[in-house]
């Protein structure tokens, strides 16, 4: 019998990843979507598989991490032997603006999620997606005995989030894993974040349809990794004899400005000619300087980022140009191809 997976948020950046790993692993993966009256399966819609075909190994289904009931009733129904919780209210700047949602769904949503999970009595392991941004202003370099200082509402449900996870595991015995992760990127990165606006600017403005590009503080560090490699990191965790909290990241943290310069660079361009500062782009409240230390990871796991800096911003603005046919398809990464055979190129 292959495992069975249930993921939340398995329409975003880092759910599209893990279900490729998972379904190159042979598991049956079960995914949580949202309605909407668009659709919002881009980033899954090439591993779509027909329901009605006896082999299918995907499923999606309808919920909301704001319905207890349907979160109950989906662990009866699924019986999952992993379940990888990523859905969330992500967006550290629009957490200022709807705090209340995001404490409702990033926060309370995952306690639904463990009540669910431990009303159902289904026995599973749960990996809960913790951020960086939890440790805020406290300074660098941080592990997992860095004290956390939230600086955002995002940060704020996220540490609620994280001390839930823990007290389950501790009150009723759940095999279940904070991965506290670091800024992680890629071309499905949504197109409001820093690294992928930047990316998607560059080409934009090279095809002649963008002129100038819009942004905040440009003084931030962040330890920038390549998205696949983290949901690697997800997977192993759940592999291990106990459950731990563990940081993933690179160790490296780069400006805002830095990635601006390298990201033009690839075009030839200086980022000074098109950048405006705008303030709406500020925080009220910002975190300064995020640097993993993620030996433990190195350790436990034997994980480790090797998808450098100039990598990232290298593969983020190829798919940038590709995307818009201003390079040539085939151009993709040779050596990125043969370390991440297992997903599909976006
Ligand atoms: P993302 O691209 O923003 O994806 C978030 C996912 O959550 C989407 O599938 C979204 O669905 C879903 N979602 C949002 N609200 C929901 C709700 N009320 N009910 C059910 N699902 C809901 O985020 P990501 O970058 O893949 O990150 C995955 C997780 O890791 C998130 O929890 C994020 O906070 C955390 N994290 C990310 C990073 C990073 O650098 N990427 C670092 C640390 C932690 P729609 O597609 O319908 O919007
Ligand atoms: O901002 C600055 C901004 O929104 C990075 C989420 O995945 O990682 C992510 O949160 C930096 C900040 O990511 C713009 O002020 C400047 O200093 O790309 P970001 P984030 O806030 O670090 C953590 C680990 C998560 O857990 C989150 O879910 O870039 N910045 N100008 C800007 N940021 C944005 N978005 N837009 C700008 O125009």
């Amino acid at each position: 019998m292959p495992k069975i997976a249930l993921i939340t948020g398995i329409t975003g950046q880092d759910g599209s990843y893990l279900t490729e790993l998972l379904l190159s692993k042979g598991y049956a993966v079960h995914g949580l979507i949202r309605r909407a009256s668009t659709f919002n399966t881009q980033r899954i819609d090439h591993l779509y598989q027909d329901p009605h075909d006896v082999n299918t190994r995907l499923f999606l289904h309808y919920g909301d991490l704001s319905d207890s009931s349907r979160l109950t009733n989906l662990f009866y129904q699924i019986q999952p032997d992993e379940v990888y919780h990523l859905g969330a209210q992500s967006h550290v700047r629009v957490s200022f603006d709807m705090p209340d949602y995001t404490g409702d769904v990033t926060g309370l949503g995952t306690v639904r999620l463990l009540e669910a999970i431990r009303k159902s009595g289904v026995r599973c392991r749960l990996y809960q997606a913790s951020s960086s941004e939890m440790f805020g202003g406290s300074p660098p370099p941080q592990n997992e005995k860095t004290p956390f200082q939230p600086r955002s509402p995002y940060a704020a449900a996220k540490v609620y989030a994280h001390w839930m996870v823990s007290n389950y595991r501790e009150a009723y015995g759940l095999f279940a894993c904070n991965g506290i992760m670091f800024n992680h990127e890629s071309p499905r990165r949504g197109e409001t974040f820093v690294s992928r606006k930047i990316c998607r600017a560059v080409a934009r403005i090279v095809a002649g349809q963008q002129k100038k590009l819009f942004l905040g503080n440009l003084d931030a560090h962040r330890d920038w990794g390549f998205a696949p490699e983290y949901v690697e990191g997800m997977w192993l965790m759940l592999q291990q004899n106990s459950a731990r909290d563990l940081v993933f990241g690179t160790g490296v943290a780069h400006l805002v400005r830095e990635f601006l310069e390298e990201a033009f660079l690839h075009v030839n361009l200086k980022w000074q000619n098109y950048v405006e500062i705008d303030p709406r782009y500020f925080r009220p409240t910002e975190v300064p300087l995020l640097q993993a230390d993620p030996s433990e990871a190195k350790r436990h796991l034997q994980w480790q980022a090797t998808v450098t800096f100039k990598e990232l911003v290298k593969i983020m603005v190829g798919a940038e140009l590709r995307a818009l046919q201003l390079s040539d398809a085939r151009s993709q990464d040779a050596s990125l191809d043969a370390r991440f055979n297992w997903f599909k190129k976006p």
